[in-house]
C-alpha cells in the first residue's frame, strides 16, 4: 500500500472507503485538535474492519468497567483479524475477568499465539511469566536476551538479571546505554549497578547456544496450575496490624514493574476528604504511574495477582497498582488510606488494606512511617508490606496514620495496592 502524503489525498481515500485511510484520518485530524470528525472516521474504520480502529475505540471502552463487553468484542473482532496489540489486550481482559468469565488458560494462548507470532512484547511478557514460576528458566532467558534489542522493559529486566548474576559482559553494558539513551528512568541506577556488580562476583560464563523456543511447551509450563510457594510472615506492628513478606517479588519483577510504568509517571492524586474528588495537593509530591487493564500485560496481572493473594484479600477487592517515584525533598505526608464517603467510595468501599512493594534500594530517606506507635520501615526491593486501613467490623482504625518520609537522595521506587471491603468496580 502507498502512503497518502497529504491530508486531502487521505480524504479521498478515506470517503471512497479505504478503511486504513479512514483510521489514519482520525489519528491525523486528532493529533491537530479535530476531535468529533475523527471520532466518526474512527469509528467507520473500526466498523469497515481495521483492527488497530477497533483496538484504539477498546481501550476508551476500558476506561470504566461497564465498557468491558464492547471492548471485548471490539478485541475479539480485531485478534480474528491477527492484530497482535489486540490479542495482548484481550488476554488480559480474559486474564482479569473483564466482560467475560475469568480464563487463565485462553489469556495465556491468545499471548502465546501473538509471541509465536513475532510479536516482541508477547514474547517479552511471556518471559516474564516463565521466569516467575522458574527462575532458571531457559526459555525465559533466551526470549529476554532476543527482545532486548528491541523492548526498553525487556533490557531492563535482561539488564537487572545480568547484574544480579554479576555477569559483567559487554552486551549488558550496551543495554544499558541503549536504556540511558532512550531515557529510561531507572538507567542510571542500572549503570551503577553493573559497575559495582564486578567487584562482589566472578563474572557468569553465559551459554549463548540456544535452542529454538518450543511453543507449545511454553504453553503448558504457562497453564500448569501449581500456585506459587508464598512468602515467611514477619510482624512489623500489631495495631495497626503490619505485616512484612520478605522477597515476595524478585529483582527481574520489581524492575519489570519500574519499566512497565517508567512512561507513564505523571504527579500524583489525591482524594479531597471533602468532596472525595482527586486533586494535586502539597502533601503528596512524588510522581504516579496507575496501571489499569488498558496497561497491563499477563506478567502485570500475575504481578498483581500474587499481591492480593499475599495480602489475603480478593483479587476483584483491589484497585489498580500505583507505581510511585520520589525524587530527593519528595514525600507523602502523613495520612489515612481510607476514603470519605462519596463516589470513590461507593466503587467498593473502604480501601480496607493496603499492600507495597519496594521496588529498589538505591536511595536515602523514604521509609514508610507509622506515627502511632512510631515505626519507620524500609523494605529492600521485592518486600512486600502489608497493613490494615480498618478494624475488623469495617471501620476505620485510627491508628492506622502513616507517611513517606521525604527521600534525601537517589529515587524511591515503590508499588502501592489499595484494597477495598468489596470487588472494585473502576
Ligand atoms: O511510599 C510509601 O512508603 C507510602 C507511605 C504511605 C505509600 C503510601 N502511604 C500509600 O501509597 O498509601
Ligand atoms: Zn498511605
Amino acid at each position: 500500500m502507498t502512503q497518502p502524503t497529504n491530508i486531502s489525498e487521505l480524504r479521498s481515500r478515506a470517503e471512497a472507503g479505504d478503511p486504513r485511510a479512514q483510521y489514519m484520518l482520525a489519528a491525523t485530524l486528532a493529533s491537530s485538535g479535530v476531535r468529533d470528525e475523527a471520532d466518526r472516521w474512527l469509528h467507520e474504520a473500526a466498523k469497515n474492519g481495521e483492527a488497530d480502529a477497533s483496538y484504539t475505540l477498546a481501550t476508551r471502552h476500558l476506561q470504566t468497567h461497564k465498557g468491558a463487553v464492547q471492548a471485548l468484542s471490539l478485541l475479539q473482532g480485531a485478534a480474528q483479524r491477527e492484530s497482535n496489540v489486540a490479542k495482548r489486550l484481550l488476554a488480559v481482559l480474559y486474564a482479569e475477568g473483564l466482560g467475560v468469565e475469568a480464563d487463565w488458560r485462553g489469556a495465556v494462548m491468545l499471548v502465546v499465539d501473538a509471541a509465536r507470532k513475532g510479536e516482541i512484547e508477547a514474547q517479552r511478557e511471556i518471559a516474564m511469566l516463565l521466569l516467575l514460576a522458574n527462575p532458571d528458566d531457559a526459555d525465559a532467558m533466551h526470549l529476554l536476551e532476543n527482545a532486548a534489542n528491541r523492548d526498553a522493559i525487556a533490557a531492563a529486566v535482561y539488564a537487572r538479571r545480568s547484574i544480579n548474576s554479576g555477569l559483567q559482559d559487554e552486551r549488558t553494558r550496551s543495554v544499558i546505554e541503549q536504556l540511558g539513551a532512550m531515557r529510561y528512568p531507572n538507567a542510571a541506577a542500572l549503570y551503577a549497578a553493573f559497575n559495582a556488580a564486578s567487584h562482589l562476583s566472578a563474572p557468569r560464563v553465559e551459554n549463548r547456544k540456544h535452542a529454538p523456543i518450543v511453543w507449545d511447551g511454553v504453553l503448558q509450563k504457562l497453564t500448569d496450575n501449581s500456585p506459587s510457594a508464598m512468602p515467611a510472615a514477619e510482624s512489623l506492628c500489631v495495631e495497626p496490624e503490619a505485616i512484612v513478606f520478605r522477597q515476595a517479588f524478585s529483582p527481574e519483577a520489581c524492575e519489570y514493574i519500574i519499566a512497565a510504568a517508567g512512561r507513564r509517571l505523571a504527579p500524583s492524586q489525591t482524594v479531597d476528604p471533602g468532596t472525595g474528588a482527586s486533586r494535586r495537593d502539597a502533601y503528596r509530591t512524588s510522581l504516579t504511574a496507575t496501571l489499569g487493564p488498558v496497561d497491563l500485560d499477563l506478567a502485570l496481572v500475575a504481578f498483581n495477582r500474587r499481591i492480593a493473594r499475599i495480602a489475603g484479600n480478593p483479587h476483584c477487592n483491589g484497585e489498580f497498582l500505583s507505581v510511585l517515584h520520589y525524587s530527593p525533598g519528595q514525600e507523602y505526608k502523613p495520612h489515612f488510606d481510607w476514603l470519605p464517603p462519596g463516589e470513590d467510595f461507593d466503587r467498593g468501599g473502604q480501601r480496607v488494606t493496603t499492600a507495597l512493594l519496594y521496588l529498589n534500594e538505591d536511595y536515602e530517606g523514604g521509609e514508610t512511617h507509622f506515627l502511632n506507635p512510631d515505626i519507620e520501615f524500609k523494605g529492600a526491593p521485592g518486600d512486600l508490606l502489608v497493613f490494615q486501613n480498618a478494624l475488623a467490623d469495617g471501620s476505620a482504625d485510627k491508628v492506622s496514620r502513616h507517611a513517606s518520609r521525604p527521600v534525601t537522595s537517589g529515587v524511591k521506587w515503590i508499588a502501592s495496592k489499595w484494597f477495598r471491603g468489596k470487588k472494585y468496580n473502576f
